[in-house]
């Protein structure tokens, strides 16, 4: 169809009509390829002699599949519309009996889900394949609060019953279901967390590129398996949604699709009140390289369009904004007839013979299963290009003038009887007036035929959606005499418990058993952690391999990218290489192929900055090991306040699986995981590491006997002080800080007589956590012998205070307080980091062997063991200024 649409800035209408009329002949005749060809060719000559070209990455507001090329629907349509039907009833129905006669607003969402009810229906009946021996299903991401739909065709399927849907929002009494995609806390069935908005989007993306990346490795087969991102267009303005889509582009991921539900409302209004929101998404996935899939009109709208010779409705359409677009639902048939097409005459002449009724019902693309079906064939065919549909919907789609395209839509939890009245009418439910009075749910017996129907769609599929594989295969993981040379002292050469890990990585990729699994990710950062080694030796992935001659291919580690590279280089993007970890850490699962990835970092860039990501990767049961260089508010010294992190600790141990160490001596990294992989992929215990690593260089010792066990629990007896004095004192250290704990002890024994037994701390976490479970038990048990907590275990008996530093923030070390039987002082790096030297920030941050020698003696006095005179002394002795400012507020 051409489009002649009459311009008053034409100052010539014939020749262009000759212009067009050529092209058009062009299409005609020679094909579409024919006619890029010919318009680059003018473009490129025009360009050439300097020529200012108009540019466009969109195309008129109207679907980008002609209706002379959509993919025809196979199947039944009126099997099709009942099946969607009963699943837009039930989606209501548990919603509503969610929220009526209780008083726990348990809340829960009606619109969204009746917006995407078709982009979802198309989807389960055509398209997503499930898992089964045979094959591995396809990968859905969806959009986290349209839950209450997806329960609504379980229910149907007969996977979830009555009970189910009524404890939607109930889940402490077992037998619920969560409010939203959750896999922790529906295993079998929820695959990916995607409430938080932005996280679907970005996780997908690298979900996509990580199932190349295996296939390249030939570890999983590639076969024609898709990732499918169901987003809303409020969420894409999440810097997450958008944030990596060039790198899709890029890496040519086919095996990637959005689908964005561009209902035009986000929460509180508007997405782009005074805009496109599909033309704006349009122009930037297209940009980035992207198949863009508009799915903006219904097939009512198809006689119109055809009837638009002169170009005038398309005009209308592209020049009217969103805002407007939402008063058109909201507002009914004769204000559309009045605002839209009454603009122009020649318009409302074009629709005269329509009534209000008929008007309000031109559809849009998303509510049109033949459209949505041709988008979704489109995008099955792709070669070469992710692709996304912007799918034109409703908000609240069928519940009338409450509901529908209404601002506070998304916040409607129920409908009154003449809405539900009016409801039930739209999509045939048989139920009586009467029946409503109970807000029942409608599910016909299995043996008619649109059951049978939608039963025979799943099994062509190769069974249900959404369903997540909760188990693997356990893996043979080394024991700790593959890590020999860490359990080993380094003797003189002084060494970081970085170098150490990366020493270990190295190894255990040449694992016969794991070795192909272990994948190093890196954000570019290897270098400054020591990692260029594996370069050469592991390779970095690319899906292009390597198109030209590295500028170092001379030197032995030279940067080398290979379409089999084992090594992930995900350049400047935590949240990407962690997205990227995230599907390598659940590979166990949509794989059926455990991986042990091992993501390596800033530590200040982990926790502090994609925090919802470390979230959703216990919410997803991630397994794998994420390490934070560099760590320590003291021992990065030189970077300043952005980089020195003293609190990574404490945000890991928020994580309620994730399991975290500040490890001090090789052995103990060596052991951590070494423990973890057991505990991980043999024991298959749901949870993840978090392990902080350091750059500073000292000589390690060997592993003193018996301390594995302590190292894990998170406290082990370093060195025990058994002196001829009377005074003794306890000192724990962790991290980098242990050894300003160690020179503590020689300086106390030395020059004050006091002896002290020194504990490596590697987790105040894991104490913590265990004191308090056995609090926890003792409460619950009054009658039975109370149990002791580790740390009680290791502390009981030994004489004197107890004295704790770390390199972290007070807290982190006082969370024990509870249970040590002693006096209990802490040290720790509250405030913002500097740069400086370590011993100067060790002094100013008040941890340094100095300080804890202090700390010990203010200790010993206040027991009346030494007297104030002495400490005093001592403050003086270590030229310490007594009235310094407190770092916490310098
Ligand atoms: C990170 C984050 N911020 C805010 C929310 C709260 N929230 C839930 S749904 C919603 C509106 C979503 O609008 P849109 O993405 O357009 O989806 P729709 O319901 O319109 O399909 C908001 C703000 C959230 N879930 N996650
Ligand atoms: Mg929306």
């Amino acid at each position: 169809m051409t489009d002649k649409t009459p311009d008053t800035n034409d100052i010539d209408p014939l020749e262009t009509s000759e212009w067009v009329d050529a092209l058009e002949a062009v299409i005609k005749n020679e094909g579409m390829e024919r006619a890029h060809y010919l318009l680059k060719q003018l473009s490129d000559h025009a360009t050439r002699t300097g020529a200012q070209l108009p540019y466009a990455l969109t195309t008129p507001f109207r679907n980008t599949i002609p209706v002379q090329d959509e993919t025809p629907m196979p199947g039944d349509v009126f099997m099709e519309r009942r099946i969607r039907s009963m699943v837009r009833w039930n989606a209501l129905i548990m919603v509503m009996r969610a929220n009526m006669n209780n008083d726990d607003e348990l809340g829960g969402h009606i619109s969204t889900f009746q917006s995407v009810a078709t982009l979802f229906d198309v989807g389960f009946n055509h398209f997503w394949r499930a898992n089964n021996d045979e094959q591995l299903g396809d990968l859905l991401y969806i959009q986290g609060h349209s839950a209450p739909g997806i329960y609504s065709r379980s229910f149907l399927e007969g996977r979830l019953s009555e009970e189910q849907l009524d404890n939607f929002r109930r889940e402490v009494g077992g037998n619920g279901l969560s409010s939203y995609p959750h896999p922790w806390l529906m295993p079998d069935y929820w695959q990916f967390p995607t409430v938080s908005m932005g996280l679907g989007p970005i996780q997908a993306i690298y979900q996509a590129h990580i199932m190349r990346y295996l296939s390249a490795r030939e570890l999983v087969a590639r076969d024609d398996r898709k990732v499918w991102a169901f987003l809303g267009d409020g969420e894409i303005d999440e810097p997450e949604s958008l944030g990596a889509i060039s790198l899709a582009g890029r890496e040519q991921l086919e095996n990637l699709v959005f689908v964005v539900n561009c209902n035009l409302q986000r929460l509180d209004g508007p997405v782009r009140g005074n805009g496109k929101i599909i033309q704006e998404l349009e122009g930037v996935f297209r940009g980035a390289g992207w198949n863009v899939i508009k799915v903006v009109w219904g097939g009512l709208w198809d006689p119109l369009l055809a009837k638009d010779k002169d170009g005038l409705l398309q005009r209308r359409m592209d020049e009217c904004v969103d805002g407007e677009y939402q008063n058109y639902k909201a507002n009914g048939g004769d204000y559309t007839r009045e605002h839209f097409f009454g603009k122009y005459p020649e318009l409302a002449e074009m629709v005269a013979h329509l009534s209000d009724e008929q008007i309000y019902k031109l559809n849009r693309g998303g509510h049109d299963p033949d459209k949505v079906y041709a988008a979704y064939a489109e995008a099955k065919r792709t070669k070469g290009q992710p692709t996304v549909i912007l799918a034109h919907t409703v908000k609240g789609y069928g519940t009338g003038d409450k509901g529908e395209a209404q601002m506070g839509t998304h916040s409607l939890k129920k409908l009154d009887k003449k809405t539900l009245q009016a409801f039930r009418d739209k999509y045939v439910i048989p139920l009586s007036d009467k029946e409503l009075d109970s807000v029942p749910y409608y599910r016909p017996p299995p043996d008619r035929p649109e059951m049978e129907y939608m039963h025979q769609k799943r099994r062509e599929l190769g069974g249900y959606l959404p369903a997540r594989i909760d188990d693997f295969e356990a893996l043979e993981t080394p024991g700790l005499d593959a890590f020999k040379a860490q359990l080993e002292s380094s003797g003189e050469r002084e060494i970081s418990t970085t170098m150490a890990f990366v020493r270990m990585l190295s190894n255990l990729t040449k694992d016969k058993q794991i070795g192909k699994r272990i994948v190093p990710i890196v954000p570019d950062e290897a270098r400054t952690f020591g990692m260029e080694g594996l370069f050469r030796q592991l390779g970095i992935y690319s899906s292009s391999g390597q198109l030209y001659e590295p500028v170092d291919a001379a030197q032995v580690m030279y940067y080398k990218e290979d379409k089999k590279g084992q090594m992930l280089e995900e350049g400047i993007n935590e949240a990407g290489a962690m997205s990227a970890w995230i599907a390598l850490a659940t590979a166990y699962s949509n794989y059926r192929c455990p991986m042990i990835p091992f993501y390596i970092y800033y530590s200040m860039f982990g926790h502090q900055r994609i925090g919802d990501l470390c979230w959703a990767a216990g919410d997803i049961q991630a397994r794998g090991f994420l390490l934070g260089a560099t760590s320590g508010r003291t021992t990065l010294n030189g970077e300043g306040l952005q980089h020195q992190d003293g609190h990574s600790q404490i945000l890991a141990n928020t994580v309620p699986n994730c399991i975290s160490y500040d490890a001090t001596f090789s052995y103990e990294v060596a052991v951590i995981v070494q423990d973890g992989m057991r505990r991980m992929y043999q024991e298959k215990q749901a949870v993840y590491y978090y392990l902080t690593l350091l750059n500073e260089n000292y000589q390690h010792p060997a592993m003193p006997k018996d301390a594995a066990e302590g190292i894990i629990k998170g406290m082990y007896l370093f060195r025990e002080n058994v002196g001829e004095s009377e005074l003794r004192v306890q000192l724990l250290g962790s991290g980098a800080i242990l050894r300003e704990v160690i020179a503590a002890a020689d300086l106390l024994k030395e020059q004050f007589n006091v002896d002290a037994d020194i504990w490596a701390v590697t987790s105040f976490n894991e104490l913590t956590r265990d004191g308090q479970d056995v609090e926890r038990w003792n409460m619950l048990h009054p009658q039975e012998e109370s149990r002791e907590s580790y740390v009680m275990q290791c502390l009981a008996g030994q004489p004197g205070p107890v004295i704790a530093a770390t390199d972290y923030m007070k807290n982190y070390a006082d969370q024990i307080r509870g249970w040590v039987p002693a006096s209990y002082r802490v040290l720790g790096t509250d405030g913002f980091g500097r740069s400086d030297s370590r011993q100067k920030l060790r002094h100013f941050f008040e941890v340094d062997c100095h300080f804890v020698a202090l700390a010990a003696l203010t200790s010993l006095q206040e027991e009346g063991a030494i007297s104030a005179e002495v400490v005093a002394a001592a403050i003086q002795q270590f030229g310490i200024d007594a009235d310094k400012p407190n770092p916490l507020k310098s």
